[in-house]
């Protein structure tokens, strides 16, 4: 068993709707660095799942007319379709209306309970359902007689009685913590947002409601179900065992290595729930990482101005591995995003069809034909075979590392985009079919050095782009006991005289139809 241990975790969604291109980024960023770190030699938990209880979903049941659980069911469901259609590889997927999350939200609200961080009171306030969050009257502004909560949600007053949960006490605490653990929100700008949020002063927080009934029970009190934050955050933690901390689980992945969420999720993650670990005794995650939003052609996504992009159009249209590639690479990870068509084609085009795809396809297509379809022999390394080989099999991978461990997706495809281009640098100067009379031995050496380029960029891709890099590595004939990465070095080089299979494009470019002309 791997010693080194990787938990890492997308939010668990709502299922008030359905998925679009937003929780898509969240999972693939996940899932490409659970991938990155399994093929690392650490042994991986990646958890996803859904959100279900809360007013919002038992609201939008309503307007369904269906009845909530069998809701939750059908939506919870199309989530849970995204893991073949995306190519997610998570480990488990949790609902947190199964046994075993009602059972830990429960235990989790008992130890804070027992440390003396929850009373019982009377409650008024400004809710928004969008945001299921309650708003200070200093934050919000008036529309139309409406009051609006920063984040754009209309809220209303509720009253009723409740528990409370003690956060202005945690105030200085937390603060100590992020002093002390200076990597626990990421990106920088971020984590100075949520500093000064917190020095502003925290007020306690409401725990649970009355008014409705679709939510954990409150333990020792019927009449009131949780706050849907405090029951969905615990999922992180059910999902380990809890509250069996001393379960196998727990022990190894408790606590969790990455919480990954968007920014408009991030005080929930960065304050909230670092307050209610300490509070039951628990250590908190080790990262909470707030990436920024997508828009759609300059506007944000909404399902009024029906420009949500649905995951089976980007797999219809891009393919999913491309797609995948694209929405980490295009914009820097933790940055705002717009989504265009043009600029998706444009950037799959260049980077996969005409990069990867293109250098794999006439590199290969050259030793199947003038090498008996084998990986050629080599002879005599000169400087520029070396500079590309360390490049490849060593250089590589330490860059794209460092930049995962900061969750730096474009910045370690960048990376991977230099090889790219340094092999096509490569071939140029090289010219192996003019090589083909003047020097057959060199025109061997040259393409095995470029073959076993190609078998590193394979196995380096697999993360993102996992089918293409497996054909890419059938064509090569890597056994599937060779594509770990300690295979990305000298020592695993390619074995001259191994036969390859006909080399098949592996990156379509995707062709535009031409507009078609208005006729009058
Ligand atoms: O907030 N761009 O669930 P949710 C980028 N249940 N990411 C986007 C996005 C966009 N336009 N739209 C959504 C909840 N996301 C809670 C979470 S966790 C204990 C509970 C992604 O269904 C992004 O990750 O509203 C965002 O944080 C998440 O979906 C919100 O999903």
């Amino acid at each position: 068993m791997a010693d080194k241990t990787y938990y890492i975790t997308t939010p668990i969604y709502y299922v008030n709707d359905k998925p679009h291109l937003g929780h898509v980024y969240t999972t693939v960023a996940c899932d490409v660095l659970a991938r990155f770190k399994r093929l690392d030699g650490f042994d991986v938990k990646f958890l996803t799942g859904t959100d279900e209880h809360g007013l919002k979903v038992h609201q939008a049941a309503e307007k369904a007319g269906v009845d909530t659980q069998s809701f939750t069911d059908g939506v919870s469901q199309n989530f849970r379709d995204l893991t073949p259609m995306m190519n997610y590889s998570n480990d488990d997927f949790i609902r947190t209306t199964e046994p075993r999350h009602i059972k830990a939200a429960q235990a989790l609200w008992q130890k804070i309970e027992e440390a003396g961080d929850i009373y019982l009171d009377n409650y008024g306030g400004w809710y928004a359902v969008r945001d299921e969050a309650f708003y200070g009257e200093d934050e919000l502004t008036e529309v139309d007689g409406k009051k609006i909560a920063p984040s754009g949600a209309e809220c209303e007053w509720m009253e009723e009685e409740s528990y409370f949960f003690r956060l202005s006490a945690w105030q200085d605490k937390l603060l100590e913590f992020y002093d002390t653990h200076p990597d626990f929100i990421l990106p920088e700008s971020r984590r100075n947002e949520v500093i000064s949020f917190v020095k502003g002063g925290l007020r306690d927080l409401s725990v649970s409601r009355t008014a409705f009934d679709w939510g954990v029970p409150v333990p020792g009190n019927d009449k009131h179900v949780m706050y849907v934050w405090i029951d969905a955050l615990t999922n992180y933690m059910t999902a380990a065992g809890f509250p069996d901390t001393e379960s196998a689980d727990f022990k190894k992945f408790w606590p969790a290595d990455l919480h990954m969420v968007g920014k408009d999720i991030l005080r929930f993650h960065a304050v909230y729930w670092p307050a209610f670990l300490m509070s039951a005794g628990i250590e908190p995650p080790k990262r909470v990482f707030a990436h920024g939003w997508w828009t759609i052609e300059g506007q944000k996504m909404s399902k009024s101005l029906g420009n949500v992009i649905a995951p089976q159009d980007l797999v219809e249209r891009y393919g999913v591995d491309p797609a995948r590639y694209f929405m980490l690479r295009e914009v820097p990870f933790g940055n705002d995003g717009n989504f265009s068509h043009e600029a998706a084609v444009n950037r799959i085009n260049s980077d996969l069809a005409n990069g990867i795809g293109n250098l794999s396809q006439r590199s290969l297509s050259m030793i199947y034909k003038n090498c008996e379809e084998k990986t050629p022999k080599f002879s005599d390394l000169q400087e520029e075979d070396n500079v590309l080989l360390e490049l490849a099999q060593s250089k590589m991978l330490a860059s794209v590392r460092l930049a995962l461990d900061e969750q730096k997706f474009h910045s370690a495809l960048e990376s991977i985009m230099k090889l790219v281009s340094a092999a096509d640098g490569y071939v140029d100067a090289q010219a192996p079919w003019k090589l083909k009379k003047e020097d057959p031995d060199r025109m061997r050496t040259v393409l095995y050095v470029l073959a076993e380029t190609i078998r590193c960029l394979a196995l380096i891709m697999q993360p993102v782009t996992p089918e293409s890099a497996a054909k890419m590595l059938d064509q090569l004939a890597i056994s599937k006991e060779e594509r770990d990465f300690s295979f990305i070095s000298k020592d695993h080089a390619l074995k001259p005289g191994t036969a390859i299979s006909k080399p098949e494009g592996v990156f379509p470019r995707i062709v535009e139809e031409e507009p078609q002309q208005a006729t009058a």
